[in-house]
């Protein structure tokens, strides 16, 4: 009796640790030019996931190449930064299950030419290097660029009214 209850219990807040994964999403200054943050704030809201944090800033450049770092030694990386820090972002992070993997489908490819219709990039863009948003690659390099962005106070506890008819 006690052997299955304490099972219930871990699969129980197995489950719940598992709906509270996060992700680090970002509109590039692109997709904050072209009136299109609401849009993509919108796809991720519909779909079900929480959102945690949020703020409107101009990123400089000594963060934007932290964010990058994995990156410094392509060749696009100075062109990268440039355009990342040639106007406002939009940083936010998401919570839910599985919400990196499902976030970066949602996104779609990393090039706007594979990116399938249907899909944020596949939608709204058209070239790589203008490519309007970021999302983290994995849980990870997620808790990493979440560090990076927010402190742990931007960072809010809160339950969403509609979570018991989001996870059953
Ligand atoms: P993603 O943003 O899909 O995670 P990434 O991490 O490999 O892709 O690269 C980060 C950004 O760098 C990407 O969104 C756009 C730019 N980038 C990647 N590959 C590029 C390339 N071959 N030429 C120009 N820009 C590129
Ligand atoms: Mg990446």
């Amino acid at each position: 009796m006690i052997a299955s209850l304490l099972a219930f219990y871990s699969l129980f807040s197995y489950a719940m640790a598992a709906n509270k994964e996060r992700t680090f999403i970002m509109v590039k200054p692109d997709g904050v030019q072209r009136g299109l943050v609401g849009k993509i704030i919108e796809r991720f809201e519909q779909k079900g996931f929480k959102l945690v944090a949020m703020k409107f800033m101009w990123a400089d450049k000594d963060l934007l190449e932290k964010h990058y770092a994995d990156l410094s030694a392509r060749p696009f990386f100075p062109g990268l930064v440039n355009y990342m820090n040639s106007g406002p972002v939009v940083p936010m992070v998401w919570e839910g299950l599985n919400v990196v993997k499902t976030g970066r489908q949602m996104l779609g490819a990393t090039n706007p030419a594979d990116s399938l219709p249907g899909t944020i990039r596949g939608d709204f863009c058209i070239q790589v290097g203008r490519n309007i948003i970021h999302g983290s690659d994995a849980v990870e390099s997620a808790e990493k660029e979440i560090g990076l962005w927010f402190n742990e106070k931007e960072l809010v506890t809160w339950a969403p009214a509609a979570k018991d008819w989001i996870y059953e």
